[in-house]
Protein backbone atom coordinates (compact mmCIF):
# COMPACT_ATOMS: atom_id res chain seq x y z
CA UNK A 1 0.00 0.00 0.00
CA UNK A 2 1.49 3.09 -1.08
CA UNK A 3 -0.14 5.41 1.29
CA UNK A 4 1.62 3.54 4.29
CA UNK A 5 5.43 4.86 5.21
CA UNK A 6 8.14 1.83 5.06
CA UNK A 7 7.85 0.23 8.51
CA UNK A 8 10.82 -2.53 9.63
CA UNK A 9 9.88 -5.73 9.91
CA UNK A 10 10.54 -8.97 11.69
CA UNK A 11 12.32 -11.92 10.54
CA UNK A 12 13.60 -15.38 12.27
CA UNK A 13 15.97 -17.37 11.60
CA UNK A 14 16.48 -20.45 12.84
CA UNK A 15 19.73 -22.18 13.95
CA UNK A 16 19.34 -25.81 13.55
CA UNK A 17 21.95 -28.04 14.46
CA UNK A 18 22.79 -31.63 14.16
CA UNK A 19 26.22 -33.11 15.01
CA UNK A 20 28.01 -29.94 15.67
CA UNK A 21 26.91 -28.85 12.13
CA UNK A 22 24.16 -26.16 10.88
CA UNK A 23 21.33 -25.83 8.15
CA UNK A 24 21.68 -23.42 5.47
CA UNK A 25 19.96 -23.17 2.25
CA UNK A 26 20.83 -20.83 -0.73
CA UNK A 27 18.20 -18.46 -1.40
CA UNK A 28 16.29 -17.92 -4.61
CA UNK A 29 13.57 -15.91 -6.11
CA UNK A 30 13.40 -13.23 -3.16
CA UNK A 31 15.53 -11.01 -1.93
CA UNK A 32 19.49 -12.39 -1.28
CA UNK A 33 19.09 -14.82 -4.37
CA UNK A 34 22.39 -16.46 -4.27
CA UNK A 35 23.16 -16.33 -0.76
CA UNK A 36 23.53 -19.09 2.14
CA UNK A 37 20.14 -18.53 4.95
CA UNK A 38 18.80 -20.06 7.78
CA UNK A 39 15.64 -21.85 7.41
CA UNK A 40 12.90 -18.42 8.64
CA UNK A 41 10.73 -16.40 7.53
CA UNK A 42 8.42 -13.85 8.13
CA UNK A 43 7.09 -13.18 11.83
CA UNK A 44 3.12 -13.13 11.14
CA UNK A 45 0.60 -10.50 12.80
CA UNK A 46 -0.44 -12.60 16.21
CA UNK A 47 2.22 -15.48 15.97
CA UNK A 48 4.52 -16.17 18.98
CA UNK A 49 8.44 -16.49 17.79
CA UNK A 50 8.68 -20.17 18.80
CA UNK A 51 5.63 -20.75 16.51
CA UNK A 52 7.03 -18.98 13.52
CA UNK A 53 10.42 -20.81 13.89
CA UNK A 54 8.84 -23.91 13.93
CA UNK A 55 5.93 -23.12 10.98
CA UNK A 56 8.95 -21.62 8.74
CA UNK A 57 11.02 -24.32 9.39
CA UNK A 58 8.70 -27.11 8.95
CA UNK A 59 7.32 -25.28 5.36
CA UNK A 60 10.95 -25.02 4.29
CA UNK A 61 12.54 -28.18 5.20
CA UNK A 62 10.03 -31.01 6.52
CA UNK A 63 12.22 -31.06 9.71
CA UNK A 64 10.93 -30.51 13.24
CA UNK A 65 12.50 -28.61 16.16
CA UNK A 66 13.85 -30.04 19.18
CA UNK A 67 14.86 -28.11 22.16
CA UNK A 68 13.95 -24.51 21.27
CA UNK A 69 15.88 -22.42 22.54
CA UNK A 70 16.18 -17.99 22.01
CA UNK A 71 19.72 -17.07 20.48
CA UNK A 72 20.37 -13.61 19.44
CA UNK A 73 19.46 -10.59 16.74
CA UNK A 74 20.46 -8.44 14.30
CA UNK A 75 19.41 -5.40 12.86
CA UNK A 76 19.90 -5.14 9.04
CA UNK A 77 19.15 -2.28 6.46
CA UNK A 78 18.91 -3.73 2.86
CA UNK A 79 19.44 -0.04 1.70
CA UNK A 80 19.63 -1.15 -2.28
CA UNK A 81 15.64 -2.88 -1.91
CA UNK A 82 14.27 -0.60 0.46
CA UNK A 83 13.61 -3.03 3.06
CA UNK A 84 14.26 -3.11 6.64
CA UNK A 85 14.90 -6.42 9.47
CA UNK A 86 15.22 -7.20 12.62
CA UNK A 87 15.76 -10.75 12.54
CA UNK A 88 15.23 -12.96 15.76
CA UNK A 89 17.50 -15.93 15.55
CA UNK A 90 16.54 -19.03 17.38
CA UNK A 91 18.54 -22.04 18.29
CA UNK A 92 17.12 -25.56 18.13
CA UNK A 93 18.49 -29.33 17.16
CA UNK A 94 17.19 -30.81 13.94
CA UNK A 95 14.76 -33.89 14.50
CA UNK A 96 14.52 -36.56 12.56
CA UNK A 97 14.91 -37.00 8.89
CA UNK A 98 17.07 -35.22 6.26
CA UNK A 99 15.89 -31.43 5.25
CA UNK A 100 13.61 -31.89 1.90
CA UNK A 101 13.40 -29.33 -0.46
CA UNK A 102 9.74 -28.38 -0.06
CA UNK A 103 10.16 -24.19 -1.84
CA UNK A 104 12.14 -25.19 -4.32
CA UNK A 105 11.17 -21.54 -6.50
CA UNK A 106 12.53 -20.42 -3.05
CA UNK A 107 15.46 -22.70 -2.19
CA UNK A 108 18.31 -24.25 -4.64
CA UNK A 109 19.19 -27.01 -1.78
CA UNK A 110 19.71 -27.09 1.97
CA UNK A 111 22.87 -28.53 3.15
CA UNK A 112 25.03 -28.91 6.80
CA UNK A 113 28.00 -26.80 7.25
CA UNK A 114 30.39 -26.54 9.78
CA UNK A 115 30.17 -22.92 11.63
CA UNK A 116 33.92 -22.43 10.94
CA UNK A 117 33.15 -23.09 7.08
CA UNK A 118 30.03 -21.35 6.04
CA UNK A 119 29.22 -21.11 2.40
CA UNK A 120 29.58 -17.47 0.91
CA UNK A 121 28.44 -15.14 0.66
CA UNK A 122 25.93 -15.36 3.43
CA UNK A 123 22.60 -13.64 3.54
CA UNK A 124 22.92 -10.08 5.50
CA UNK A 125 21.13 -11.34 8.68
CA UNK A 126 23.13 -14.02 9.04
CA UNK A 127 26.55 -12.24 7.91
CA UNK A 128 26.27 -9.81 10.82
CA UNK A 129 25.45 -12.51 13.10
CA UNK A 130 28.41 -14.37 12.21
CA UNK A 131 30.53 -10.55 12.09
CA UNK A 132 29.56 -10.06 15.81
CA UNK A 133 31.66 -13.07 16.90
CA UNK A 134 28.66 -15.56 17.90
CA UNK A 135 29.03 -19.36 18.07
CA UNK A 136 26.58 -21.56 18.83
CA UNK A 137 27.33 -23.65 21.62
P1 LIG B 1 6.91 -15.62 2.67
O1 LIG B 1 6.04 -16.28 3.69
O2 LIG B 1 7.13 -14.17 2.92
O3 LIG B 1 6.57 -15.95 1.25
O4 LIG B 1 8.30 -16.33 2.85
P2 LIG B 1 9.23 -16.28 4.07
O5 LIG B 1 9.88 -17.60 4.27
O6 LIG B 1 8.48 -15.69 5.23
O7 LIG B 1 10.24 -15.26 3.47
P3 LIG B 1 11.80 -15.33 3.35
O8 LIG B 1 12.15 -14.50 2.15
O9 LIG B 1 12.37 -16.68 3.51
O10 LIG B 1 12.23 -14.57 4.65
C1 LIG B 1 11.45 -13.50 5.02
C2 LIG B 1 12.27 -12.42 5.46
O11 LIG B 1 12.79 -12.70 6.74
C3 LIG B 1 13.41 -12.15 4.56
O12 LIG B 1 13.01 -11.37 3.48
C4 LIG B 1 14.31 -11.45 5.48
C5 LIG B 1 13.91 -11.94 6.85
N1 LIG B 1 14.97 -12.69 7.42
C6 LIG B 1 15.83 -12.06 8.19
N2 LIG B 1 16.75 -12.93 8.62
C7 LIG B 1 16.49 -14.13 8.08
C8 LIG B 1 17.15 -15.36 8.14
O13 LIG B 1 18.17 -15.52 8.81
N3 LIG B 1 16.63 -16.36 7.42
C9 LIG B 1 15.50 -16.17 6.67
N4 LIG B 1 15.04 -17.20 5.97
N5 LIG B 1 14.86 -14.99 6.61
C10 LIG B 1 15.34 -13.98 7.30
O14 LIG B 1 15.78 -10.88 8.45
MG1 LIG C 1 11.84 -18.31 4.33
MG1 LIG D 1 6.65 -16.82 5.62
Amino acid sequence: DTTCPPVPRIGVGVILMRAGRVLLGERSGAHGAGSWALPGGHLEFGEGVEDCARRETLEETGLTLLNLRRGPWSNDIFEAEGRHYVTLFMLADAGPGEPQRLEPAKCRGWQWHEWSALPQPLFAPLATLVASGFRPA
